[in-house]
């Protein structure tokens, strides 16, 4: 009798608990249809997840481990875990099963009832990869009317000992978010970043992608071309090291600012790593730290980076499992409008929407201020329904797995919560956009404009936004001067904005 261990596709750590906890058990991995299927993922997530999981499989098996590995298509009538596991375990003399927690409710409800289905233990195991475990996120939450980030990442900090002064935190400050808010100068020359060649493993997988969905009318979304994810924990160290190199020193000046034809910036490009447990989230902050220390990187810089994955990562995961499932329902502003057909197609001649749309259908890839400011803001501005806007991320970015998506488009994005992850709507009209980005300049919308045909459409979305909403946000503390600049806007103005919006939404399709 042996044990068996099912490994997830985004489990892809040597120290994952389940390959711990029976060092000589059989693993099963499998590319399953319904993993695939259960919202039409970018052809490059397909390929980076189930690249990454036959190179982890190859590695176990060079450590010595007994591996099933099941392809894509190979065993056709195995479409779900449960299918697979049911499969193996009639194949063989099994003692116990072990599973690391899945990063989806959905998944934690298929697994329930396994140890009755197949009567014996299955021991689903915590994910011991998070730096906060859910006991600890419950207990900080416990009590709390408000949830949110910034004490979150203060207990972490404490915690882990990362950016703190025996009990203060380094600098005096917890927080340096003010000093990330830079535009990037004209003639600024961003760094080259890195992209992993396809190696003969991906380039297999690549192929069968293609094959299966990425022809016909219900192709995913997405170009496979240039496919450039690291697959491996040495290629993702080999990227993170790159970043840290050339990125990190500017990463904090110019974490929210937007260029034209610049889909990376200086962003760590990490989460498709981190996520899939290529990279360790504490290992990448000490790393950070360390450029610190050795003063190769400043304090806003290294502490932006480490309270994105110290802070709001963890924080973000926890919300999901304190919240779930009720949290995908909810839908604080009764939006219900289909998404539009250019967030598929980029055909739009907002500049913003159509570069950002591009760069998710090229690299599978959004910067977040792209993610939260042009399509967020929009989809938020524009009422659409956030059960398409989740599907919409969930499909499109490689690094989307629910536990990270949800809370980020739904919660922060959307504000569909009501308010437990965002303090006020994340909104802006046309002038922010401006600010932070060159798209304006090569528009065929006015941004300086506010009502009309040539007007930027966030200005007058934004507006109409505010009145439809009056009700519910004018009592927010944080949205008094939103309000206060309404009640000064003349009549014609206001009616513009809402005549505007009107013939605007209208004619979204
Ligand atoms: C995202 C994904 C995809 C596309 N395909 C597979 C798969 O075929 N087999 C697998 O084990 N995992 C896959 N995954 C990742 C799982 O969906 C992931 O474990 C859940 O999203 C939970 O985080
Ligand atoms: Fe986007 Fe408006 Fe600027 Fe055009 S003018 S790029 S729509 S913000």
């Amino acid at each position: 009798m042996t044990d068996l261990i099912l490994v997830l596709g985004d489990q892809l750590s040597p120290n994952l608990s389940s390959l711990q906890a029976s060092p000589k058990a059989h693993v099963v991995m499998a590319e399953l249809y319904d993993e695939a299927t259960y919202v039409a993922h970018h052809q490059q997530k397909l390929t980076l997840v189930f690249s990454a999981m036959r190179h982890f499989a190859q590695s176990l098996r060079e450590q010595g481990r007994e591996v099933t590995y099941f392809a894509y298509g190979e065993h056709p009538d195995l479409k779900s875990f449960t299918d697979v596991v049911a499969h193996v375990l009639a194949s063989g003399d099994y003692a116990r099963v072990f599973v690391t927690e899945p990063g989806e409710h959905r998944l934690t409800c298929q697994f329930a009832d396994w140890s009755t289905q197949f009567d014996l233990a299955v021991h689903l195991l915590p994910d011991t990869r998070f730096i906060a475990s859910h006991e600890e996120f419950k207990t900080w939450a416990s009590g709390k009317k408000q949830l949110r980030m910034e004490f979150f990442y203060r207990e972490m900090r404490r915690k882990t000992g990362l950016l703190m002064d025996d009990k203060d935190p380094l600098g005096g400050q917890w927080n340096y978010d003010a000093e990330n808010r830079k535009k990037l100068p004209k003639g600024h020359v961003l760094p080259a970043r890195p992209s992993a060649t396809p190696d003969a493993i991906t380039a297999e997988v690549m192929a069968l992608v293609k094959h299966h969905f990425g022809t016909g009318e219900d192709a995913h979304f997405g170009t496979l071309e240039g496919f450039g994810w690291p697959v491996t924990s040495a290629e993702a160290q080999a990227h993170f090291d790159d970043f840290l190199d050339h990125c990190l020193p500017h990463f904090g000046d110019y974490q929210d600012a937007m260029k034209s034809g610049e889909t990376f910036m200086y962003h760590a490009l990490i989460a498709t790593s981190l996520n899939l447990g290529l990279l360790d989230p504490l290992e990448v902050c000490r790393a950070a730290e360390a450029r610190l220390t050795n003063q190769q990187a400043p304090l806003n810089a290294v502490e932006g980076f480490i309270r994105q994955i110290l802070g709001w990562r963890e924080y973000i995961r926890g919300i999901y499992w304190l919240k779930m499932p009720d949290y995908e329902q909810e839908n604080f502003f009764d939006h219900d409008r289909a998404l539009p057909d250019f967030f598929y197609s980029g055909d739009t001649d907002m500049a913003c929407l159509r570069e950002a749309v591009e760069a998710s259908k090229t690299h599978a890839y959004a910067h977040h201020i792209q993610r939260l400011m042009i399509t967020g803001n929009f989809a938020l501005l524009a009422g659409i329904a956030p059960e398409a806007v989740n599907r919409w991320y969930m499909e499109v970015y490689a690094d989307a797995y629910q536990w990270v998506q949800l809370p980020n488009t739904h919660g922060m994005a959307l504000f569909a919560d009501g308010g437990l992850v965002a303090s006020k709507p994340y909104v802006s009209s046309g002038a922010y956009i401006n600010r932070m980005s060159d798209y304006c300049k090569d528009c065929r919308y006015q941004v300086k404009q506010p009502n009309g045909d040539d007007a930027c459409p966030f200005n007058y979305l934004y507006w109409d936004f505010m009145m439809r909403h009056a009700d519910t946000l004018s009592s927010n503390p944080r949205m008094g001067m939103v309000y206060r600049n309404l009640d000064k806007m003349d009549e014609a103005k206001k009616a513009g904005a809402k005549a505007s919006a009107a013939k605007f939404l209208e004619a979204l399709k």
